[in-house]
């Protein structure tokens, strides 16, 4: 069991929900509050926020969850990219299974791979650098989630999915998976709350200024994502951290993609 949102608390951060978890299964918080975006996001609330709604099968292929209570993303058929936080360390490493294929974890059609091994990101402290490969036993036959390579998508409305807790405390997760939606927030606004906890080139926030939709404990490693310009899902964050689920005026914390595409594309290779 490892994680920041599972069971320790990472060196330098103090956010509430990271503190002492039990393991828990992810999932998304979605006390529905009147919605409010830390900017003008004008209209796109009505229409858009789904938020704590259960995703259909097969809405999001490329989504898998991790048997230590993350979730994380097909970054290739054989590698999935997650949190650093979820991780014990790098090295060779046969006891992660990672289920795909489903949105209820209990279904007996659920694809189940374990790890091989894991690649942690170079000087991962617990401060930023957030994120981390699995390599698979074997290929799994879903589509992958590509990653943003620039910050163009670093804006925007984003989909947050995942099985961990649907409000903050809950320690339980869900088995059916959930998907919910968060506006970007700047790192200015973010840092009203967070001040310089936030390691603003390397995370990026994601939340409505009302609270009430969050991904929460669990969640953790899994992707934010959005369309690219060609309608296509592409990843701009992994669930990382955040005081508390859902607060008002607090938003979720996000690695940066787009800052460790690089990265993480040698990385792959080199696994
Ligand atoms: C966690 O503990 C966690 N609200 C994940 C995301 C957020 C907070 C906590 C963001 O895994």
């Amino acid at each position: 069991m490892k994680g920041r949102l599972l069971t320790q608390s990472p060196p330098r951060r103090t956010g509430i929900s990271l503190a002492t978890r039990a393991a828990a299964v992810g999932a998304v918080a979605l006390a529905v509050a009147s919605l409010q975006p830390f900017t003008a996001h004008a209209d796109s609330r009505s229409t858009r926020v789904v938020g704590g709604t259960t995703a259909a099968q097969n809405e999001f292929p490329f989504m898998v969850h991790l048997s230590m209570g993350c979730g994380g993303a097909l970054y290739k058929k054989d590698v999935v990219l997650t949190a650093a936080h979820c991780m014990d360390r790098s090295g060779p490493n046969t006891g992660i299974t990672v289920t795909a294929g489903v949105n209820d974890l209990t279904s007996s059609s659920a694809i189940k791979v374990k790890s091989t091994k894991v690649k942690v990101a170079t000087g991962y402290d617990g401060t930023g650098k957030d994120w981390a490969l699995i390599k698979l036993a074997r290929p799994i036959d879903k589509p992958t989630l590509k990653i943003a390579t620039t910050d163009r998508y670093n804006r925007g409305m984003f989909t947050i999915a995942g099985w961990g807790d649907t409000r903050e405390g809950a320690n339980t997760g869900t088995t059916k998976l959930r998907k919910a939606t968060v506006p970007f927030v700047a790192d200015r606004t973010c840092k009203r709350h967070y001040g310089n906890r936030l390691v603003s080139k390397e995370e990026l926030c994601a939340g409505w200024q009302s609270g009430g939709i969050d991904t929460c404990q669990g969640d953790s490693g899994g992707p934010m994502f959005r369309k690219d310009d060609a309608g296509k899902w592409i990843q701009v964050g992994i669930v990382s951290w955040g005081d508390g689920c859902a607060r008002t005026g607090v938003p979720g914390v996000y690695t940066e993609v787009s800052h460790f595409a690089k990265d993480i594309a040698r990385a792959a290779n080199a696994l």
